[in-house]
């Protein structure tokens, strides 16, 4: 990295940042009941970029009255499925003709190089919406033979589960907002949205095209604001029916709590320790790429990122070598800059926090195979980073560090169980991969992880057709695809005598 880099960005998030952030309730654009607001930043100058309003409980409130006007008796739940689908479709058209001006203000916001907003996040979201728009019109029942038949009709219809609280991350803002409110529409719910703190900006530009598109008022309403506030006051509040979460263990923990209140069905995608398993008879030149892929796109910020790497000791020199050698080319950069692979990590907080991962690792022992430190004073930049001489007891592989950071470890033998126990050695399940040319190593290993995704010979995909979420401490319920509508509908079984 060389000198301190100053964006330049197109006139149209100019006249965006330019403009006064507020919070969309009931269909208007509205200052939060306090009159506070907050600065959001540039995580590769640490400078501000825009003001946005401050919401709190009481604008959770007039947020939570507004969607529930708008689901009990409202337009919305006059609207045809078809036309609900048409419209959910529009906005993944918004977003595409959008796309550029969408892509430059995540990659302000949020860091991630302007190429990887542009060719994943915007089309990504895009198809997120049009995937679910598919959906609307196929959200069915069954017909059910109960005893006696002839005498009875049995049969279940799915309806939405309600008012829906959804309190999203900062690491792929406009992509995590697309992969919660694209099935919460698809289903019928009404949503209050809450963007993360550091990353509000693709979300409120998001709801001016949710505008656009023709939603009723009251349907997505977005509060900007901070968690133990705005997002405490979504957890606990006693008219919303469900609440969906993506974030960190601890807080999805604070969830589960305030959610007890009312007893609001949760879903929770919290973090991960993923594994990364080498088998000796790779084809190293896919696993080498791909395990540096796992770990290194988005900085590491990723809740399925391959962060333990796990090679046969036949090939861990070689796993471990090409990986730093990968390591070594990447690109960090401010992500506006032309050729950047690579950006910052989200804060100064997250700075601290990975770079002290790092440190924790180094003092219980662990080498240091390439980076190690942050790069340059300005903006967050950590060197994307290898760990080797870890052991199953040390902070850097039992807990998440959401960094540019990968703990690389050997093991001995081929018997697949004891591979197995090890990566299943963690409290989190979230994802994993496999990297064989062995059918029956990769089917063993598929079963045996005990994670909810899987890759063989890829780390994985977010297609919109894949669900994903977690086993054991990463979460509840599974998030896109099929699977992801029930997580907004509830069953009703009806039974008729006849
Ligand atoms: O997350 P938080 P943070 C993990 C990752 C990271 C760590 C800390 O390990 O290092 O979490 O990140 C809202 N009630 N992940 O502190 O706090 C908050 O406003 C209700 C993994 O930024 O969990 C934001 O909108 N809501 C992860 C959202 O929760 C609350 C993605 C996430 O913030 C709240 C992000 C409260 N009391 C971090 N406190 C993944 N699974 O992808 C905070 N929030």
């Amino acid at each position: 990295m060389n000198a301190p880099f100053i964006p330049s960005v197109g006139e149209k998030v100019k006249a965006f940042l330019g403009r006064e952030h507020k919070l969309l309730i009931g269909g208007q654009w509205i200052a939060a009941q306090a009159g506070k607001s907050f600065d959001t930043y540039d995580p590769g100058t640490g400078r501000v970029i825009a003001r946005v309003a401050e919401g709190a409980a009481a604008d959770i409130d007039r947020a939570v009255m507004a969607a529930r006007a708008a689901f009990d008796g409202g337009a919305w739940g006059r609207i045809t499925a078809s036309d609900r689908g048409r419209m959910i479709w529009k906005l993944g058209d918004l977003i595409e003709q959008h796309g550029a001006e969408l892509a430059e203000l995540e990659t302000l916001n949020n860091g991630k190089p302007l190429a990887s907003a542009q060719r994943g996040d915007v089309p990504l979201s895009a198809d997120m919406f049009r995937y679910m728009a598919g959906w609307a019109t196929k959200i069915t029942g069954e017909t059910l033979d109960v005893s006696m038949p002839g005498s009875y009709h049995a049969f279940t219809v799915r309806e939405p589960v309600g008012v829906v609280g959804q309190i999203i991350p900062w690491n792929a803002p406009l992509l995590m907002a697309a992969w919660k409110l694209a099935p919460a529409l698809a289903t019928g719910c009404t949503i209050v949205l809450k963007p993360a703190e550091q990353t509000p900006l693709s979300a409120l530009r998001l709801g001016e095209l949710i505008q656009e598109a023709g939603f009723p008022d009251g349907v997505v309403n977005i509060v900007t604001g901070f968690g133990p506030t705005a997002g405490a006051a979504i957890a606990a509040h006693p008219d919303i029916d469900k609440v969906a979460f993506t974030g960190s263990s601890d807080v999805g923990r604070i969830i589960v709590q305030a959610a007890a209140g009312n007893l609001k069905k949760v879903s929770l995608e919290l973090g991960g320790k993923s594994p990364v398993i080498v088998f000796p008879d790779a084809d190293m030149s896919v696993a080498v790429p791909g395990a540096a892929q796992a770990i290194f796109a988005n900085s590491g910020q990723v809740c399925t990122a391959g962060s333990r790497l796990f090679a046969h000791k036949s090939i861990f020199d070689k796993m471990v070598e090409g990986v730093a050698a990968e390591a070594g080319k990447i690109r960090v950069g401010h992500g506006m800059q032309a050729g950047t692979q690579m950006g910052p990590v989200i804060s100064k907080t997250q700075l601290e926090r990975v770079t002290g991962y790092i440190e924790q690792g180094k003092a219980a022992g662990a080498s240091v195979a390439a980076g190690g430190a942050r790069i340059g004073n300005e903006g967050y930049f950590i060197a994307p980073t290898i760990l080797t001489g870890t052991t199953a007891d040390m902070s850097v592989v039992k807990e998440e560090i959401f960094g540019p950071v990968v703990c690389a470890m050997r093991f001995d033998d081929d018997d697949i169980e004891r591979v197995a126990r090890q990566a299943n050695d963690t409290i989190f399940g979230l994802a994993g991969s496999v990297w064989t040319r062995e059918l029956s190593t990769a089917h063993k290993m598929v079963r045996r992880i005990r994670a909810g995704r899987i890759g063989v010979n890829i780390h994985g995909s977010v297609d919109a057709a894949l669900p994903t979420g977690g086993f054991k401490q990463s979460g509840w319920g599974r998030e896109r695809g099929r699977e992801g509508l029930n997580l907004y509908t509830e069953v009703k079984s009806v039974i008729m005598a006849l």
